[in-house]
């Protein structure tokens, strides 16, 4: 056997010493930007990157639409969870290419056999007075028509009669479609003295219904509403299994990028999907690979063609994996190890294969710390988990409020495809928990505060740029009695913030 010199390690054993701040280096100025698939670097510009280096965990207690459009929102990436049917993995990766800032999505869509008093007990549910009439009732069905207001006052009706006998068929209707500019839609709305205008795409499908007051909040200030058309960034899990299937179908909903989600990533499968989709597709769909902990490891999915490659094997908050099976290794050292490999790589190549720490962030700081250490992004589970934006279920325990947080290896997952090592199609061992994690608000307040974080420590060590916090920090191994010191001691805690954040 082979035995490492040092013992590996985790975030929470290291420690930055600042360096030099210059007038100038200020947490306003520090850009976060930072490459998501690989590229040559100093020769062409990054074809796909983030703004923030944070991207949320391709887990189903994590990862939905709503997830991505609001990680989105702030600069970042979702990978949606690949634990489900390929269609419904498609059409939430749809929803988010769909999803347009300003845009309402209609929650109040009508089937044609729908009765009067179904369409009046809706109204009253959700306040709208105009309610689009889709031909299987859902919010992204062919339009056939709106059923408004005035459509079923005017008439002397018993409520028994269907949708289709009094709703405004499509041939009198107006609409626009998904490139229709705000200002376009808003004068169409105004001119026709609407109440709601369908967005449709080029097969007549419903997209959006955007209501008149969503233009009236806006009216002030059209300008900024009208680079609301920008589509988001949305990426998603497959596995090393169907993915002749569902890479087709995440592709054609219009996935930005693709992650082969397996708790251990150096393997000939993760090969033969990689090299499928290069055969398929060219470098044109991006995918990348992992996990791995180690220099080999990465060289072994780069060389294979990864765009990028994911980091971590145990160090996950609901992972169990390095007891049940005994392998692993500290995030930081498997971070610092392949950080290394992947600048090896870059030397010879000329090819930048971006790396990302996943899993095992307990606290804010530990996200400066991995992207100090070479990661150029890192992936969240428990720490996006605790948002009202989260797919889980938010619930009371002994009087505090929790979100639930499960593994993708827990048995309430059951996600064979990422443990996978041929054979019967079943999880045979769990290596994940099913959790509660305090629940902490929403997405946007909490991940200000993270990133003002990270920029401050950037500030602190003299850095403007994730590159050059990468070339500047110092970074030292603290003693356990260190570890103590590091937080509050020795007095006696008032009180504790009720957002108290990641800390
Ligand atoms: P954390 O952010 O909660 O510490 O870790 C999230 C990461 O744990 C995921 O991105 C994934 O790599 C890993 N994970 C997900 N499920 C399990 C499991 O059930 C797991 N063991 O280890």
């Amino acid at each position: 056997a082979y035995y490492y010199d040092e013992p590996s390690r985790t975030f929470n054993e290291y420690l930055l010493v600042p360096g030099h701040t210059p007038a100038t280096c200020v947490p306003a100025s520090v850009s976060l930007k930072t490459p998501l698939v690989k590229y040559r670097k100093g020769q062409e510009e990054c074809p796909l990157s983030l703004n923030i280096p944070m991207v949320s965990a391709i887990m189903a207690a994590v990862s939905d639409d709503n997830m991505a459009v609001a990680l989105a929102t702030e600069g970042g990436l979702s990978f949606i969870y690949g634990n489900q049917t390929i269609e419904q993995e498609a059409a939430m990766v749809a929803r988010v290419k769909n999803y347009k800032a300003g845009f309402v999505e209609s929650d109040a869509n009508l089937s044609p056999d729908m009765t009067l008093n179904q369409v009046v007990a809706l109204k009253e549910q959700t306040g709208h007075s105009t309610m689009p009439v889709t031909d299987d009732g859902s919010a992204h069905g062919k339009l056939l028509g709106v059923v408004t207001e005035r459509d079923y006052r005017l008439s002397r009706m018993t409520g028994e009669e269907k949708v289709s006998e009094f709703m405004t068929p499509l041939e009198k209707l107006v609409t626009a479609s998904e490139d229709t500019s705000l200002k376009v839609a808003n004068d169409i709305i105004w001119d026709h003295k609407l109440n709601s205008l369908p967005l449709v795409d080029a097969e007549g499908n419903l997209v959006y219904m955007v209501f008149r007051k969503d233009y009236d909040s806006h009216k002030s200030n059209p300008n900024e509403m009208l680079d609301s058309h920008k589509r988001y960034i949305v990426g998603a899990g497959i596995n090393s299994r169907d993915y002749a299937e569902r890479v087709p179908a995440l592709v054609e909903a219009g996935a930005d990028v693709l992650c082969i989600d397996s708790s251990e990533g150096y393997s000939d499968w993760q090969k033969m999907t990689i090299e499928w989709v290069r055969e398929h597709y060219g470098d044109s769909v991006k995918i990348g690979a992992g996990n791995v902990v180690d220099g080999e490891g990465f060289r072994f999915l780069a060389e294979a063609g990864a765009d990028f490659v994911k980091i971590g094997i145990g160090g996950g908050s609901i992972c169990i994996t390095r007891e049940t099976k005994g392998i692993g290794r500290g995030q930081a050292t498997a971070t610092i190890e392949v950080a290394k490999a992947r600048d090896e790589y870059f030397k010879e190549t000329g090819i930048y294969v971006p790396i990302c720490s996943d899993g095992g962030i307990v606290y804010d700081h530990h996200i400066s710390l991995a992207l100090a250490m070479g990661a150029d992004f890192v992936m969240l589970g428990r720490y996006f988990a605790r948002f009202d934006e989260s797919p889980s279920a938010k619930v009371m325990v002994n009087g505090t409020y929790m979100k639930e947080y499960w593994g993708e290896g827990s048995a309430r997952a059951r996600n064979w495809g990422r443990y996978d090592l041929g054979g019967k199609k079943s999880l045979s061992f769990e290596e994940g928990v099913d959790s509660y994690v305090p629940y902490a608000g929403p997405l946007k307040d909490n991940i200000a505060v993270t990133l003002l974080k990270i920029k401050s420590t950037m500030c602190n060590c003299g850095a403007l740029t994730i590159p050059e916090f990468q070339d500047k920090a110092k970074l030292t191994v603290i003693s356990s009695t260190s570890i103590v010191e590091g937080g509050a001691h020795d007095v006696v805690l008032k009180d504790k913030a009720p957002y108290a954040s990641n800390m």
